[in-house]
């Protein structure tokens, strides 16, 4: 018997534009380390046990943006689909297993997804399988460094025509500081383009009281506690630096003026940490007991305050929608 022409499987496009550059990246991690308050991106937190760690953490019980931002989008999907533009091409900033967006393809009916993170590799297999069960849907991985802005590549950019709707949930926006999430935003606006209808849908960490926010950033289990501490095992691999994980202790506290948990790595004793830079030049820092390295900024916004923010970034007609709690907000911005 004949068989009936199958339909050709439609594949997704990669496109990989970060490149990996060691001498910047042992640059930058000297000079973080030889300030008089040492610090260190938040981003070197995320190697492949630190992304695992992180998983780990949304999971926690007091830890509680996800699941918030989760019910928010169960509760109020229905009025977003109604205020996003509809055949949009949706994308998903900091895709990683693109499940946030796939769980709204069927309510946005977007006409095309675009999953941006750091390198197609984290993406390739996630976007194969949903490109397997949303066969006609035309799908892109794009692996850029966005964190000192959002640039879309000229091929994606022409690709995506018709409106666009950016997407950017689990308030990773509160991970940069004000004036660094202003720029930011202010490059997501410009990428949404001049189509009529295009904007971003963001999800941002409310002001809260400090006991749940501590609670949330050092929760008992002590996986937060590994996630901060996995950072120096990372940079003894980037830098060749002798960081004994032993002489290190956690802290997560909430600056109540600057509405932002910061987490530290705390020397236990007095020590000298040593590294070689990028010209393979031998580096140390001396840490006193007590002195701590910054590691990350988790800042909370309040409703005014964010809304504020993205008029500042050139958005218009806000919406948003919370919890019962007011813990957490999802706003959509027209661009
Ligand atoms: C990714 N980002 C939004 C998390 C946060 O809540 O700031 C990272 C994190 N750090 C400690 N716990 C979670």
């Amino acid at each position: 018997m004949p068989q009936a022409p199958t339909q050709p499987l439609r594949t997704p496009h990669f496109v990989q534009v970060y490149r990996e550059d060691q001498a910047a990246l042992r640059r930058e991690l000297t000079d973080g380390l030889l300030q008089a308050q040492p610090h260190c991106s938040p981003k070197f937190l995320y190697d492949a046990l630190g992304s695992r760690l992180f998983e780990a953490i949304t999971e926690l019980p007091e830890y509680y943006p996800t699941r918030t931002e989760a019910g928010i989008f169960a509760a109020h999907g229905q009025a977003m689909a109604e205020a996003v533009p509809a055949g949009a091409t949706l994308v998903d900033l900091g895709a990683g297993n693109c499940n946030k967006a796939a769980a709204l393809f069927g309510r946005f009916q977007p006409a095309r997804y675009v999953a941006v993170d750091i390198s197609v590799e984290f993406l390739r297999g996630a976007l194969e399988c949903l490109q397997r069960q949303h066969p006609a849907l035309e799908m892109w991985g794009l692996g850029v460094d966005f964190s000192a802005g959002l640039n879309l590549p000229t091929e994606i950019a022409q690709a995506a025509s018709g409106p666009r709707l950016l997407f950017y949930p689990g308030s990773s926006i509160g991970n940069f500081t004000p004036e660094a999430a202003l720029g930011f935003l202010r490059s997501v606006h410009a990428a949404c383009g001049t189509a009529q209808g295009s904007g971003l849908l963001i999800g941002v960490d409310l002001v809260k009281d400090a006991a749940t926010l501590e609670a949330a950033y050092d929760d008992a289990l002590g996986v937060t506690a590994a996630f901060n501490l996995n950072l120096l095992l990372h940079l003894n691999h980037l830098l060749g630096a002798d960081f004994q994980l032993p002489d290190w202790r956690h802290l997560a506290s909430y600056d109540t003026s600057l509405h932002r948990i910061e987490m530290h790595l705390q020397a236990r004793r007095s020590l000298t940490v040593n590294w070689q830079d990028e010209s393979g030049q031998q580096r140390q820092r001396r840490f006193m007991a007590g002195q701590t390295l910054h590691t990350e900024n988790s800042c909370k916004w309040t409703l005014e305050g964010f809304a504020t923010l993205l008029q500042r970034a050139g958005f218009h007609s806000l919406q948003h929608w919370t919890d019962e709690a007011r813990r957490f907000a999802v706003f959509w911005a027209r661009a």
